[in-house]
């Protein structure tokens, strides 16, 4: 297969976490995920990765505010892929998360393992991710794995190996940086990387101070990258983001400065082997 050197930028611009009171540029409705996502992929976005709140800002996978905001999503920004959240919040059964899959979209996350998440426990059981990615694979939606641990690849890549998930290509996303889970630093990220099979792509989530430079590091690995208030609410040292789009344009603006090309959604469905979905 030709080797595809453009950039896929991720924008992550809700998460299930963050609030208001840490943030008041946080957008939380579907009108204002949907802006949101717009303004991300105007600044170079491919991919959208997408939470929902419920009128009083709390994380929900609520089906019909999923499809709501997917279809807001598809009227601004027809082009954009969009990847939604089965990870949903750490408190949620496995009945709750899988609800997003229903607004039909391109992509939904599939995480491959348990981790501490902060004060909490992330709980993704193997029965539980072998039910999503069927159901996932019932309505022809890409997983993309989620790891939060290096174990999480192994898992991801066992899922392949036995056929439990089939596509033609698959994408990995190291999300690095997670208190309880594998730290963001340069050699875990060499590490995971190498446990991916070579034909797959990869993309790197640092969290909190580290979204940055762990973003820096892929872009000059040749990976891919994720940025957005749902890993990181700044753009400096005690400045807030005033929207994830900026995040973003720093992201294509360094991409530039090293030569990476940035990937267009077309581009990322021809490699990705994604169809036009509608609502
Ligand atoms: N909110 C985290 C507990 C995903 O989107 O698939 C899980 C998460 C992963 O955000
Ligand atoms: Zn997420």
């Amino acid at each position: 297969m030709a080797k595809f050197d453009q950039l896929i930028i991720t924008a992550a611009i809700c998460g299930a976490e963050v609030t208001r009171n840490e943030t008041p540029y946080l957008p939380l409705t579907p009108e204002e995920l949907s802006d949101e996502a717009k303004k991300c992929y105007d600044a170079g976005a491919c991919i959208v990765h997408l939470h929902v709140r419920d009128p009083e800002g709390n994380p929900t996978q609520d089906a019909a505010i999923f499809k709501r905001t997917v279809g807001l999503i598809r009227q601004k920004a027809p082009n954009l892929i969009v990847q939604v959240s089965t990870g949903g919040a750490t408190w949620m059964k496995a009945e709750e998360r899988i609800q997003s899959i229903e607004s039909a979209p391109d992509m939904a996350t599939l995480s491959t393992g348990s981790c501490n998440f902060g004060d909490d426990l992330f709980l993704n059981s193997k029965g539980m991710v072998l039910e999503f990615a069927k159901k996932m694979s019932e309505r022809a939606i890409m997983p993309e794995f989620e790891c939060f641990e290096i174990g999480h690849i192994h898992f991801a890549n066992w899922l392949v190996q036995k056929g439990h998930v089939v596509w033609p290509h698959f994408h990995y996303d190291f999300v690095m940086g997670v208190p309880g889970a594998i730290a963001a630093t340069v050699p875990l990220l060499v590490r995971m990387r190498e446990e991916i099979p070579a034909e797959a792509s990869w993309t790197v989530a640092g969290i909190g101070r580290m979204e940055l430079p762990m973003a820096t590091v892929a872009l000059a690995m040749g990976g891919h990258v994720r940025v957005g208030m749902e890993d990181n609410l700044y753009y400096s040292k005690g400045v807030l983001a005033k929207s994830n789009a900026e995040l973003v344009a720093r992201i294509v603006r360094i991409a530039k400065e090293l030569g990476r090309p940035i990937a267009t959604p077309d581009e990322v469905r021809d490699y990705f082997h994604l169809q036009k979905k509608s609502l």
